[in-house]
C-alpha cells in the first residue's frame, strides 16, 4: 500500500499554493542555507549566531492531516491537539545553539547574498498573485486513512450501508450530543455555541459524551451546518431562544457578488470579471474550506479518542438548506423571502447554490481525509419546496456534492436526509447516495424494500416524540415498530440503520434514549 498518498500531496500543495509568502520565503531560506554552509566552512563566522533559524527537524515522514496553520500554530493548545492525535510529533523545533561570535565580516557578506534572493522572492510572490493555481487533488481510499487510526471494533453501521450482514441493528440519533444531557449543559454553560465548534478539544468532548451513557453504533462530530456560511464570510450567530441569526439577509446579486469578491481576495485573486467570478470561486473551493481546519482537527482528535468504538460521521447542510438560512436570516414560519427569490431570481439562487455545493463537497472531502468514516448531508429545509422545485433547487446540488466527493473518495458512504419531504425518497433512488434518512411520515417497510431493490438503504424513522413516553414505553414502541417493518427477528435486516426521524430535544429524558438503543439492539437477539 502507498501510505498517505493524498495527504502528502495536500501537505505540500497547501504549503506551496495556498500561501504566496511561502514562495517568497523559499529563496530566502535557500540563501540562508547557503550562508549557513559558508559559516560552517568558516568556523569563526558570526553568521551562525546572526542568521541561524530554529531548525525544523522532520522526525516522522508521516504527513499530517492537519493544516499548515495548525502545524505552525503559535497557539499551544492547538499544537497539543496535533501531538495527541498524531501520537508521534511530526515537527520539532529546536532552538539555535551556536554562540560563536569571533568574525565580523561574514555577516555583511551573507546580507549581500540575501539581496538577489529577496528580489527573486518578491518576483515570485507577484507572479503567484497574478496566476494563482488551485490546490491539486488526488483520489484517496478509506483504507489509506484507516491506517492512521485505531482499528474499528464495531463496523455495523458501515456494513449496514454497504448491504453486508450485521451483528445487530446499528443505531445512533441526531443531536445525541445536546442539551438533553445534563453533562452537556454543565460543560457548555460558559461556552458560546460556535466557540464550542471551533475548539477541537471541546467538540471532541461533546461528541464523546453520549458514548459514556449509551452503546451507540456511530458518533457524529459536534459541529453545525452553519459553519459553512460562516466560512463564506457571512456573519451568523446562535442566539438563545431564537436559533441562528444572520446579521444581513442574503437576497441580492450585488451582495452575492461581493461575497464572491471577498472570497477570491482571501485566496489572493483580484480583478476577475463578474462573468467569470463564480467559476473562479468554485476553482478555489479546496483552498477556501481550509478556513474550517478546526472541524478537521476535531474529527482527527475525536476519531483517535473514539478508539474504534464506532465510526465517526462527518456532515454538512445541503446547499438549499444553507441558502434558506442565509436568505431568511432568522427564524421564519412562512419562508417568504427564499420562496420569492426562487420565482423572481432563479439565476441568482442557482448561482449561490452552485458555489455552496462545491464548497460543501470540498468540506466533506477534507472531513474524510481528517478521519470521518461516513458522511451525512442534511437537507433540513427540503420541506419548504414543492416536489418539482425540490427537483430543481435541491436535488441537483445534493447530487453534485455526492458526485464530487465520490470522485475523490470513491469508497466513502453517504447518507442524505431530505427532512419532511417524503416525495424525495423515490427521486433519490437513482442518486449517488447510499442511504436516505427517512422522516416519520414514511412507512419503514415499504421505503426499505424500495431502496434495497436499487442497492441502497434507509435510516430512521421513529418519531422523536416517542421520547416523551416513559423509558418502558419507549422500549415497547421501538420493538413494535421494528417488528412491523422487519418481522419477528429471525433475520437481521441489512441496509438499515435505526434512528429517530429528527433530533433529541432539550426536554427529553436521557433514560428514554437508553431504552431506544437497548430495544433496537435486542431485535433478533437470541
Ligand atoms: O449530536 C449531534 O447531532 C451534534 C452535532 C450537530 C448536528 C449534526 C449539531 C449541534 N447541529 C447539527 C446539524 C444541524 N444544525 C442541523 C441539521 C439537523 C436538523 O435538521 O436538525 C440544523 C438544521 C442545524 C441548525 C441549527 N443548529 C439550529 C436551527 C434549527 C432550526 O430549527 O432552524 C439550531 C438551534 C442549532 C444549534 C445546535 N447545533 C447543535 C446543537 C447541539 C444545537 C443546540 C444548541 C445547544 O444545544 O447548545
Amino acid at each position: 500500500m502507498q501510505p498517505n498518498r493524498y495527504i502528502n500531496l495536500e501537505h505540500n500543495s497547501d504549503r506551496l499554493e495556498g500561501h504566496p509568502w511561502s514562495l517568497f520565503l523559499a529563496p530566502c531560506l535557500a540563501c540562508l542555507a547557503a550562508a549557513t554552509c559558508f559559516s560552517l566552512m568558516n568556523p569563526g563566522s558570526s553568521m551562525t549566531q546572526q542568521f541561524a533559524m530554529p531548525q525544523t527537524q522532520v522526525v516522522s515522514p508521516v504527513a499530517t492531516v492537519y493544516s499548515q496553520s495548525q502545524v505552525f500554530s503559535s497557539n499551544p493548545a492547538r499544537r497539543t491537539v496535533h501531538l495527541m492525535a498524531e501520537q508521534t510529533p511530526v515537527i520539532n523545533t529546536a532552538a539555535p545553539t551556536s554562540q560563536n561570535t569571533s568574525s565580523w565580516f561574514t555577516g555583511p557578506i551573507a546580507l549581500l547574498a540575501l539581496f538577489p534572493a529577496l528580489a527573486l522572492g518578491v518576483a515570485t510572490a507577484i507572479l503567484r498573485k497574478a496566476q494563482p493555481e488551485p490546490v491539486a487533488m488526488m483520489a484517496v481510499t478509506c483504507a489509506e486513512i484507516d491506517a492512521k487510526f485505531p482499528p474499528l471494533k464495531n463496523d455495523n453501521v458501515l456494513r449496514a450501508i454497504r448491504g453486508q450482514a450485521v451483528d445487530r441493528i446499528p443505531v445512533w440519533v441526531m443531536r445525541q450530543a445536546g442539551r438533553y444531557l445534563p453533562e452537556y449543559v454543565d460543560f457548555t454553560k460558559d461556552k458560546e455555541f460556535f466557540s464550542r465548534c471551533q475548539n477541537p478539544e471541546v467538540a471532541c468532548t461533546l461528541t464523546l459524551q453520549p458514548f459514556e451513557r449509551y452503546d451507540l453504533d456511530a458518533g457524529i462530530i459536534f459541529s453545525d451546518i452553519l459553519v459553512i456560511p460562516q466560512a463564506l464570510g457571512l456573519d451568523v450567530k446562535m442566539i438563545k431562544g431564537q436559533g441562528p441569526v444572520f446579521t444581513t439577509a442574503l437576497r441580492t446579486v450585488e451582495q452575492w457578488s461581493q461575497v464572491e469578491k471577498d472570497l477570491l481576495a482571501r485566496v489572493g485573486v483580484t480583478g476577475v470579471e463578474e462573468a467569470n467570478q463564480t467559476e473562479e470561486v468554485i476553482k478555489h473551493a479546496p483552498e477556501l474550506v481550509e478556513a474550517l481546519s478546526y472541524v478537521y482537527d476535531a474529527i482527527t482528535l475525536t476519531r483517535t479518542r473514539l478508539d474504534g468504538r464506532a465510526p465517526l460521521i462527518g456532515f454538512c447542510g445541503s446547499p438549499w438548506t444553507l441558502f434558506v438560512y442565509a436568505c431568511e436570516a432568522k427564524k421564519t414560519k412562512t419562508y417568504t423571502e427564499c420562496s420569492r427569490l426562487i420565482y423572481t431570481q432563479p439565476e441568482l439562487v442557482h448561482r449561490i447554490l452552485k458555489v455552496m455545493a462545491h464548497v460543501c463537497a470540498q468540506y466533506l472531502i477534507r472531513q474524510v481525509k481528517a478521519g470521518a468514516q461516513m458522511l451525512q448531508v442534511f437537507d433540513s429545509h427540503a420541506n419548504v419546496l414543492p416536489p418539482k422545485q425540490w427537483g430543481e433547487f435541491s436535488l441537483p446540488y445534493l447530487n453534485m456534492i455526492a458526485e464530487i466527493v465520490k470522485q475523490e473518495c470513491p469508497d466513502i458512504t453517504m447518507i442524505v436526509l431530505p427532512k419532511e419531504a417524503p416525495f424525495a425518497l423515490e427521486m433519490l433512488a437513482s442518486s449517488p447516495y447510499d442511504m436516505v434518512s427517512l422522516d416519520p411520515t414514511l412507512d419503514l417497510k415499504k421505503s426499505h424494500s424500495l431502496m434495497a431493490a436499487v442497492g441502497k438503504g434507509v435510516q430512521g424513522n421513529l418519531s422523536n416524540t416517542i421520547m416523551y413516553a416513559s423509558p418502558e414505553k419507549v422500549e415497547e414502541l421501538t420493538k413494535e415498530y421494528l417488528a412491523e417493518a422487519f418481522g419477528p427477528g429471525t433475520t437481521l435486516p441489512t441496509r438499515y440503520i435505526a434512528n429517530l426521524g429528527s433530533g433529541m430535544n432539550p426536554d427529553m429524558d436521557p433514560a428514554c434514549l437508553g431504552a431506544f438503543v437497548k430495544a433496537v439492539h435486542s431485535f433478533g437477539a437470541k
